[in-house]
């Protein structure tokens, strides 16, 4: 571990000294990166954060105040497994590669590159909420996610220089060029060219968006490219904070909602400055079907190409599956066909986005059981949901359709009638935003969210998260 460098990392860096000079001459690009698109006005605070210094799941992380541009990024990898194996697809049980394979090479790099620009493009979309924040407590759990999105483009940036020579140097230089929303150069994937300018998309976003991540990061992992396997593990510890910072969040503003219904049960929560849940189901719509355009097309060769490859596999390929060549079988799915909704059925290979897809959705379930938990607690008897994975994608089988809340194949009239009704609108989006101002006395909280059960790491909700 050599916690002291100038990269912190855990993977001998001073020991490869092509590789440290290449990374050192990246770090003030990274620097000046985040000074122009980190989080804005807020830089020469010192903020209670957790920064990574181990990999061990006991005490791998230390807390204390820094100032963001001061933070440690650091490059961590889980321990190299002994023998490890590629552990799926049709060099299933061969030694892992510890080389990128020269006939994967272009694959490999392009899951890379994809996975790493979506760390700096979130940040881009994240960098005023500050200004906004309902209190400390939050703003430290956005500087939080910031920082750790921060040390992810890291990782990735590290596989780049380390294993690809000239093209990956470039590739990471040019994840510090796109900008989320930019029409010129805007980052890859569309959810992260979504605005995400209040703090209800920041709660969706860190739900739905981050929650992609964690899927994605664990087909990852599981990869027989050892470095990426080693990598995604250890950003999987991080990952989990913030999608509890969405899930939480959003039952924090739901309980909020609730309690405010309450008290004038005849008038629209806006009267008492909340969130209808109307427009929270909105936002739920609209991230929702954004994050599953990240999964990918439901029918993909690219999925299947990237399995037999052995450097993407399943969710949890190891303790799930007992097959894990899966050249046969087949998935049986909806499409549209001559203007009806019809099954087909593909080779299980091409399903596999759909498959990851299903385990995502799964996942979000138990997020909207726990927020009409606090609608019930709360005695409210209204019910928040998700939509079905056909409305409103942009991606795969459905683009170019219409559906329904519940699937059902709609005409462009009959969406175009309705959408207001299902998507946020410029009101709603106003409207939310004028709720937004921001709370940083150390303990009080914004009206339209409740606070937090507890505090971080046995700190008070009250402690003073940020000094302002
Ligand atoms: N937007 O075979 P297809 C995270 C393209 S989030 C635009 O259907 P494939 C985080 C695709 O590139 C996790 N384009 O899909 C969260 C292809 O282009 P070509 C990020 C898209 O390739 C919050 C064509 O459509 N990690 O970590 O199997 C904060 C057909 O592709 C999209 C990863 O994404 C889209 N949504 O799967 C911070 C993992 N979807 O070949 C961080 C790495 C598809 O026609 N990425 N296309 O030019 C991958 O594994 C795959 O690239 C995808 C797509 C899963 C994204």
């Amino acid at each position: 571990m050599n916690l002291y460098d100038r990269i912190p990392n855990n993977v001998n860096l001073s020991e490869d000294k092509r590789l440290q000079r290449a990374l050192e001459k990246w770090l003030p690009n990274f620097l000046g990166w985040w000074h122009d698109m980190g989080p804005e006005g807020f830089q020469e605070k010192d903020v209670w954060l957790r920064t990574a210094i181990d990999v061990g799941s006991e005490g791998w992380a230390h807390f204390d105040y820094v100032k963001m541009p001061e933070y440690r990024w650091g490059i961590f990898l889980e321990p190299a497994q002994p023998d490890a194996k590629v552990g799926f697809g049709d060099n299933y049980g061969a030694p892992a590669y510890q080389e990128v394979p020269g006939e994967f090479r272009n694959a490999l790099r392009r899951i890379i590159v994809t996975q790493g620009d979506t760390e700096p493009a979130s940040v881009e979309q994240q960098r005023l909420l500050g200004h906004t924040c309902p209190s400390l407590y939050d703003l430290r759990n956005l500087f939080q996610v910031n920082v750790e999105e921060g040390r992810h483009l890291w990782a990735m940036v590290y596989l780049l220089h380390g294993y690809f020579g000239r093209d990956g140097r470039d590739e990471a230089d040019a994840l510090l060029e796109r900008r989320s929303g930019n029409p010129d150069r805007p980052r890859i994937l569309e959810a992260f060219n979504q605005p995400c300018d209040d703090w209800l998309n920041f709660y969706a976003f860190t739900m739905f968006t981050d929650r992609d991540g964690k899927y994605q990061l664990s087909a990852l992992a599981e990869s027989g490219f050892e470095p990426l396997a080693r990598t995604c593990k250890f950003m999987l510890t991080e990952e989990a904070h913030h999608m509890f910072v969405g899930d939480t969040g959003l039952s924090r503003v739901v309980k909020r909602t609730a309690q405010l219904m309450k008290q004038n049960t005849d008038e629209d929560v806006r009267a008492l400055g909340g969130i209808p849940l109307e427009i929270i189901q909105k936002y739920i719509n609209f991230w929702f079907s954004y994050s599953l355009d990240l999964f990918g097309g439901e029918i993909s060769s690219n999925s299947a190409d990237f399995f037999a490859a052995g450097l993407k596999g399943r969710f949890k390929e190891q303790d799930q599956y007992q097959d894990h060549v899966a050249a046969e079988g087949s998935f049986t799915l909806m499409v549209v066909e001559d203007g009806k909704l019809v099954p087909r059925e593909v080779p299980l290979r091409n399903a596999l986005n759909e498959i990851l897809r299903g385990e995502y959705v799964k996942d979000c379930e138990k997020g909207l059981a726990r927020w009409n938990k606090a609608l019930a607690d709360e005695g409210v008897n209204q019910r928040l949901y998700l939509p079905n994975v056909r409305f409103h994608r942009h991606v795969g089988e459905y683009a170019g359709h219409h559906f329904d809340l519940e699937g059902n194949l709609i005409t462009t009239e009959e969406f175009e009638a309705k959408k207001f009704e299902w998507l946020p609108t410029i009101e709603d989006r106003e409207y939310v935003r004028s709720l937004m101002k921001p709370v940083t006395e150390p303990g009080k909280i914004a009206n339209w969210i409740a606070p937090p059960a507890t505090g971080i790491k046995g700190k008070p909700f009250e402690f003073e998260y940020v000094r302002l």
